[in-house]
């Protein structure tokens, strides 16, 4: 079997570069570990930056996004029981998008099935070959058979735990990692958000997260440490918890019912340096992660196919490389700027186990100045709603 582009992983990342791809004619392979119904079960981003809402329009699933999102022109902080408006639409002129990653990734894998795009689900053992030299090939095993794809690249969107980025010589790969000593606690439940927009709280319980998926469904979080288990947390436990960190307006507001959806996710910033390896690209998850604070995991991946799509059709349409060459360094500097953002929202809404009365008080400080401080708003709205690619 033979292809352009062996792209491992079907997650936005990877069915979002397949689209774009296909669309431009260049012809893809995409491999998937699971199947389509276990990774549309995985609940996890929200947000999405107008950047992101491009690239979907881009890849022609435009339409269901913006007849079920919900533009956002701002969002709350609240600390010391009060709410302080961040008015990203009046800072900015931009709003974000509210579309959760799971609807994303449904309408890419329609898309795809709709293009004629080749998906290969529950493909196991996948391993690439030879991505250092001029032909790659990746192998897998289906319904028992091993396969091998002879092709001119492969994509690495198979996320932080993928098997391309573990496929680098330790020698050529450079990893920088921060890893948070707490986790946070997620809900899904099928009742009206409690309020119009999200509320971001600091507390001294810990952080907490007012979100949504729609009109009729919201998603909730509060920060736990590392230690908790999911099973030790009912969902009338959660709810306490919640309505402990909140403001009354706001739980008194809160509508609750059985979660759909119960976990906790760990908290870590990483970055991989570089993110090429001859005919080897990283991209999205497998390439960097952030603390899903600042709403930048899912649109991260985003720009980054932004990048990698726009070098792969030029090399493939004009037969010019210097976008593809140029990919991990463009990539790499719009990905810190993100890693920066995301370890700033979570350093001032998280409460620290070893931060000391003095980490509080600056902590204290940090928010009351933002507030306070037009600039200080406007910087956050900017990195909010994403920084141009
Ligand atoms: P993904 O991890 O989504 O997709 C990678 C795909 O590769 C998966 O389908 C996986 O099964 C597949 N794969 C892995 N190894 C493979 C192999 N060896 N062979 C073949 N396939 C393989 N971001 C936010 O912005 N907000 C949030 O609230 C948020 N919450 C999150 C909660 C959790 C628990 C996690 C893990 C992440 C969260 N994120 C959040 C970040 C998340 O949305 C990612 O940024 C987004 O999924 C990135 O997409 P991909 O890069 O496609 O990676
Ligand atoms: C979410 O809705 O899952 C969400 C929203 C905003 C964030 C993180 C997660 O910053």
């Amino acid at each position: 079997m033979r292809t352009s582009v062996v792209i491992v992983g079907a997650g936005p990342a990877g069915l979002l570069l397949g689209q774009l791809l296909l669309k431009a004619g260049v012809d893809n392979i995409i491999l998937e570990q699971r199947s389509a119904e276990y990774v549309l079960g995985r609940i996890r981003a929200g947000v999405l930056e107008q950047g992101a809402v491009r690239m979907l329009e881009e890849a022609g699933v435009g339409a269901r996004m913006h007849a079920l999102g919900h533009e956002h022109g701002g969002f709350d902080l609240l600390f010391d029981g009060q709410r302080h408006r961040i008015d990203l639409k009046g800072l900015t002129g931009t709003s974000v998008m509210v579309y959760g990653q799971t609807e994303v990734t449904h309408d890419l894998m329609d898309a795809r099935a709709a293009t004629g795009g080749v998906t290969v689900y529950e493909a196991e053992d996948v391993s690439i070959h030879d991505f250092d030299g001029t032909a790659p090939k990746v192998r897998y095993r289906k319904d028992g058979q091993t396969h091998e794809i002879d092709c001119d690249f492969i994509a690495g969107c198979d996320g932080f735990h993928g098997v391309c980025r573990k496929s680098v010589p330790e020698k050529s790969i450079k990893n920088f990692e921060r890893v948070y000593p707490f986790g946070w606690l997620g809900v899904l439940v099928d009742q009206p958000p409690l309020h119009h927009e999200l509320i971001y709280a600091n507390h001294e319980r810990g952080f907490a997260l007012c979100s949504q998926r729609s009109l009729t469904r919201s998603r909730y979080y509060v920060q736990v440490p590392l230690s908790e288990k999911v099973e030790d947390w009912s969902d009338e436990r959660f709810y306490d918890e919640l309505r402990s960190r909140l403001d009354p307006e706001a739980a008194a507001n809160l509508k609750t019912g059985p979660s759909l959806e119960k976990s906790i996710a760990p908290l870590r910033s990483f970055v991989a340096e570089p993110l090429r390896f001859g005919r080897l690209f990283l991209a999205g998850d497998a390439a960097h992660i952030v603390p899903p604070t600042g709403a930048k995991g899912l649109n991260l991946a985003a720009s980054d196919v932004h990048y990698l799509s726009t070098g792969l059709i030029e090399h493939y349409r004009k037969g010019d490389s210097r976008e593809l060459d140029a990919y991990s360094h463009k990539a790499l500097a719009r990905i810190w700027k993100a890693e920066r953002f995301s370890w700033w929202m979570t350093s001032i809404l998280h409460r620290f186990p070893d931060a000391g009365d003095f980490g509080h008080r600056i902590q204290q400080a940090d928010l009351e100045y933002l507030v306070s401080s037009k600039a200080a708003m406007t910087s956050l709205a900017e990195n909010y709603i994403g920084l141009p690619y």
